[in-house]
Parts: structure tokens; C-alpha cells; sequence
């Protein structure tokens, strides 16, 4: 009836681009933003109906993070504030490829019967809407508004320029009943923070917070800081590549640009020497850290995903081995805590942590993944190499830390160390972005743990030290015909593959390799790791050779 006639009539407005097959990536659709007015406008019908679906709140963000300025894209948030379930990803691919508005029509009808979605009004879809500062999000963004207006009765609201994992929080924030703006996202890491460093046993040298140097990658996340930078007032911030200057959005800039080319961004120099700096990417959802290593060259040393999960982690294990050794009830089978790497983590990092007696688990690239595995633990902690991760507590875990904290209030242990590692706990679940992985909530907490341990970045990087490793790619006809296992580290297709790689992994002295499908282009990824750097490269190269 109506709600047919609406989608019909609007989607004739937005004809599929001809002669491109835009998919559904690892995160969402991503393209040169002139070809996604479509794809954009079917996103804004799939957010409405999982909105009915779900009765919850749903975000959907424009952005294409790490690309360059000229790509666009879309995320959706689930009730969460995590990544849209796998489940519809299936449904978004069919929605962007229907060719013509009544095949659209077709594709939605068969899937609210299958899924059974109702639109009996008890429920209206509800929206929250974001963009990062590309020049093509605003009308990329009215696209969305439009799909979503397809539906009967649904509402949105536009939150404007964000950064991804403020939107995400939203949603998450939304969901649980709580008040969302961007003001209070700000407000909430502020005194979270604020609280941590005040929990910073007596005795350690309460000294000012050395200035941290930010390259903002000329996109959301430097205009943010911009504006609310001034919150964190224990830590004093020296902006840089905030967008302002001129600078181009990732261009040269950026944690993907630092953490791939291992050089320093522009608006570095060698008068940065030695200082702490860290790099957020084009949606402030990833950051690295790195400190420039010598005057006379461009080089740094890269502090990368895989050394922030190891300063989490040791920090969380001192924490709860507090707790386990003051008669809380809390000991390790009641806080199981988890690590959550992918292939890619350098084997120096996982061996440190598995030295440290902790839980180790890979699992295939991409956000969706390594969340999914971190929510199976007390506190799963998951991290990329490339700077993408959170931490997650459980909220059996949350409320136990809570009673905790409410019979120390009662109890004259108040001051106590079993006191303040619980309430250290519970500011760090409130500190970090527990909806997926954030630039601004991980630096934050990099700090806090730095003040408490009193330790530069020199020596925080000294925690181990990297293997060599290369990353090269292969570019395929098809590059579908590999296929992975084990968490992306063995081949199981085309067969004799992994026989092949083993013999050249096996003269190596701690060597490793692995190759896999990249999710987001057209080619075949290959890694190696081995006790030298000329090693690593040769069997990169070898492994490469092998592939092709
Ligand atoms: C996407 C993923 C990122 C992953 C990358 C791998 C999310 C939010 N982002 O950007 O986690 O590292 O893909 O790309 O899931 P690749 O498959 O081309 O190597
Ligand atoms: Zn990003």
C-alpha cells in the first residue's frame, strides 16, 4: 500500500550506479563517494528496518576512515554500539545490487517476511545519523535521510560532524536509557579520566603530565580535539594536523599513514626528537603511538596496537591480582580476563603476554570478529596492530565490582588497596568506549596507566621489543581462491599452499608467515616475521613468489 508506494517512488530517485558492484566490506560499503548515493540511500531503508526489528536505536555513520578524501562509505551501529550484526550483511549486499527500484522492492518485501519485522507502530524506527568531515558527507548523508524517510513513520536525528565511536557510543548510550550527546560523551571520558589519575597510589610523584603531541590526520578527530581537548585538563595536548592548517585528510597524516610507512606525519619535525606522540586516523577510531627516533631522519619508533594491549593488560592483571590477593571473592576464576589478537599482532607481543600468564586468542581480521570474542570473557581486551581496540567488561562482571565497592564504602577498608583497584576498574569501564574501539578513550587511558606506572614512552616501549616483519600484497585474479583457516594463519586452499609456506617459514630463524584475502581490495596479503628485518623481507618475498 502506502509504505510500497513510498519506496518505489524514492528509490527511482536513486539510481544504482552502472557497471560497479559496490559490497558489503569487513566494515560497511566503501567507495569513491561519486558512485554511493545509492548504495547510501538503500543503507538508510536496512537502518529503519533493523531499527523495527530490534525496537532499539541504530546509528549510521559516513565515513571511509583511513582512505583518502575522495572515498566516502557507511557504517551501521547495532542496539550495541557495536558493528551491525553478520546476519544482515547477506540483506545489505542484496539491497545495493538490486538494479532497478522494483527489484528493491522485491529484495525488502522477502526479507521483512523473512525476518518477520512488523510495523505495527508500537515501535517507530529511531535513528541517530553522523558523518565524518569528508566534503561528500553532507550529501551522502541527505541520501541516508531520504531511505529512511522511505519508511512510515521512522525518525532520525543528525548529530553532524562526529567522530565513529562517538556515534557508536550514542547508540550504546541510547539503548541502555541513558542522555547522548556529544557533550556528554566529552564530559564522561573527562571525569573518568580525571578519576583515574586521582587513584594513582600515594607515594608515586604526583608531577605534571608531560605535553602530548596529537596528529589529528586533518580529519574529525583533530577538530574534536579542537573543540573539547580542553576537558582533559590533566593532560596538557599539543595539536597538530587538527584540519585547520590546509592540510588534506590522511594525506601523509593519519595512524594508517604512520603505522604503515613507519615515518614521520607531516607537521612532525626533528625538533619532536624523543617527545610522546600519538596518531589518530580519519574517524578517530584507531590510534598509534610513536616517538621520533633520531634529528637528522624522518624514521620513528612505532608504539603500535599490539604495545597498547600490552600496557591494558599488564595494567589489568595488576589491578585483579589486588583484588585476588585481599580476600575480595574476586580471584581468577571469577575475573576471567582475555586477550583478543589477529594474525597480524607481532609474535613478540603475543609471547609477552602469554608470559604473563594470560589467555591468548586469535581470530580472523576485522572489528566484528575480535569483539565478538572479547564479549566472551569477564574483561576481554582485543587490540589490531593497526590501533583498532577496547576493552570489554561484562556486566555480571560490572555489578560484582559495584557490590565490591559498596561494602568497602560500608566497611572502614575504605582507602585500602583492594579499594582503590576496584575503583581503578570501574573508571577504566567507564573510560573506555566499550561499544568499539576509540582513538580519544584509548589515548586517554594510555595515559592514566603511564601516569600510574611513571613511565615514558621510551620505556613503556621497552616492554618487548618487535620482531622484524614485512607486509607485502599480491595483486590476483581472483583473490577469493584463497582460502584461510586457524584464524587466517594456515591456507587451506588451493591445496599444497601451506606445505609450500612452511618450507620457506621453516628456514628461518623464528620465522612466521601467513597470507590471506584482503576484505577491503582486490589482492592477497601476505605477512612474515623473522629475527632479522633482511629475513622478514626475504620471506615476504619468497612467500610472495610462492602466491603468485
Ligand atoms: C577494515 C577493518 C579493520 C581491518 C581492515 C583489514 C573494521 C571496523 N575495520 O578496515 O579492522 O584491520 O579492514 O583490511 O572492522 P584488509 O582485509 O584489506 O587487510
Ligand atoms: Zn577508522
Amino acid at each position: 500500500g502506502e509504505q510500497q508506494s513510498m519506496i518505489l517512488k524514492s528509490a527511482s530517485l536513486f539510481p544504482p550506479p552502472q557497471g560497479v558492484k559496490i559490497a558489503y566490506g569487513t566494515s560497511g560499503f566503501r567507495a569513491d563517494a561519486s558512485l554511493l548515493q545509492s548504495t547510501v540511500y538503500r543503507v538508510g531503508i536496512l537502518v529503519a528496518l533493523r531499527s523495527l526489528k530490534t525496537k532499539s536505536t541504530i546509528g549510521l555513520m559516513i565515513t571511509a576512515s583511513h582512505n583518502q578524501v575522495s572515498d566516502n562509505g557507511v557504517k551501521v551501529a547495532d542496539p550495541s554500539g557495536g558493528m551491525l550484526t553478520q546476519e544482515w550483511e547477506p540483506f545489505a549486499d542484496a539491497l545495493a545490487a538490486a538494479p532497478d527500484a522494483p527489484e528493491l522492492l522485491q529484495v525488502i518485501k522477502d526479507f521483512v517476511d523473512k525476518e518477520n519485522i512488523s510495523f505495527d507502530k508500537s515501535w517507530c524506527a529511531n535513528l541517530l545519523l553522523g558523518r565524518d568531515t569528508r566534503p561528500s558527507g553532507e550529501s551522502l548523508l541527505e541520501a541516508a535521510k531520504q531511505g529512511i524517510s522511505s519508511i512510515l513513520d521512522a525518525r532520525y536525528e543528525d548529530m553532524g560532524v562526529l567522530t565513529t565511536p562517538t556515534l557508536h557510543w550514542m547508540v550504546r548510550a541510547r539503548n541502555r536509557g541513558m542522555v547522548a550527546s556529544e557533550n556528554d560523551y566529552f564530559q564522561q571520558f573527562a571525569s573518568s579520566f580525571r578519576c583515574l589519575i586521582d587513584l594513582t597510589p600515594k607515594g608515586r610523584e604526583h608531577k605534571e603530565i608531560d605535553k602530548l603531541i596529537v596528529d589529528g590526520a586533518n580529519g574529525v578527530g583533530g577538530e574534536k580535539l579542537e573543540t573539547y581537548g580542553a576537558l582533559f585538563d590533566a593532560l596538557p595536548i599539543d595539536l597538530r594536523n587538527s584540519g585547520k592548517g590546509g592540510g588534506v585528510l590522511n594525506e601523509g597524516v593519519g595512524a594508517d599513514y604512520v603505522q604503515k610507512e613507519k615515518i614521520v606525519p607531516s607537521g612532525f619535525s626533528g625538533e619532536d626528537v624523543g617527545k610522546r606522540c600519538a596518531s589518530v586516523d580519519g574517524d578517530a577510531d584507531r590510534v598509534v603511538y610513536f616517538f621520533v627516533t633520531s634529528e637528522s631522519s624522518n624514521n620513528i619508533t612505532l608504539v603500535d596496537g599490539d604495545k597498547i594491549l600490552s600496557l591494558f593488560a599488564l595494567f589489568i592483571k595488576e589491578q585483579l591480582n589486588i583484588l585476588g590477593s585481599s580476600g575480595t571473592g574476586i580471584n581468577k576464576n571469577q575475573a576471567r580476563l582475555g586477550i583478543v589478537q589477529t594474525a597480524y599482532a607481532n609474535g613478540a607481543s603475543t609471547k609477552y603476554l602469554k608470559e604473563l600468564g594470560l589467555e591468548v586468542v586469535l581470530t580472523p581480521t576485522g572489528v566484528k570478529y575480535l569483539h565478538e570474542k572479547a564479549a566472551e570473557f569477564d574483561i576481554g581486551i582485543y587490540f589490531e596492530a593497526n590501533g583498532h581496540g577496547t576493552i570489554l567488561f561484562s556486566d555480571t562482571f560490572l555489578s560484582k565490582l559495584e557490590n565490591l565497592n559498596d561494602e568497602v564504602h560500608q566497611t572502614s577498608t575504605k582507602g585500602s588497596e583492594q579499594q582503590m583497584a576496584t575503583s581503578r576498574l570501574l573508571a577504566v569501564s567507564k573510560l573506555i568506549n566499550q561499544a568499539v574501539g576509540d582513538a580519544f578513550s584509548d589515548v586517554l587511558l594510555v595515559e592514566a596507566i603511564l601516569y600510574y606506572e611513571q613511565w615514558s614512552i621510551q620505556k613503556w616501549n621497552e616492554l618487548y621489543q618487535d620482531l622484524p616483519s614485512r607486509q607485502l600484497k599480491v595483486k590476483v585474479v581472483d583473490r577469493n581462491a584463497v582460502l584461510t583457516t586457524n584464524a587466517e594463519t594456515e591456507v587451506v586452499r588451493p591445496p599444497g599452499l601451506q606445505e609450500l609456506i612452511k618450507a620457506e617459514v621453516a628456514k628461518y630463524n623464528q620465522g612466521r608467515s601467513f597470507v590471506r584475502p584482503s576484505g577491503t581490495e582486490d589482492v592477497v596479503r601476505v605477512y612474515a616475521e623473522a629475527a632479522t628485518q633482511e629475513d622478514a623481507d626475504a620471506l615476504a618475498k619468497s612467500v610472495v613468489e610462492i602466491v603468485d
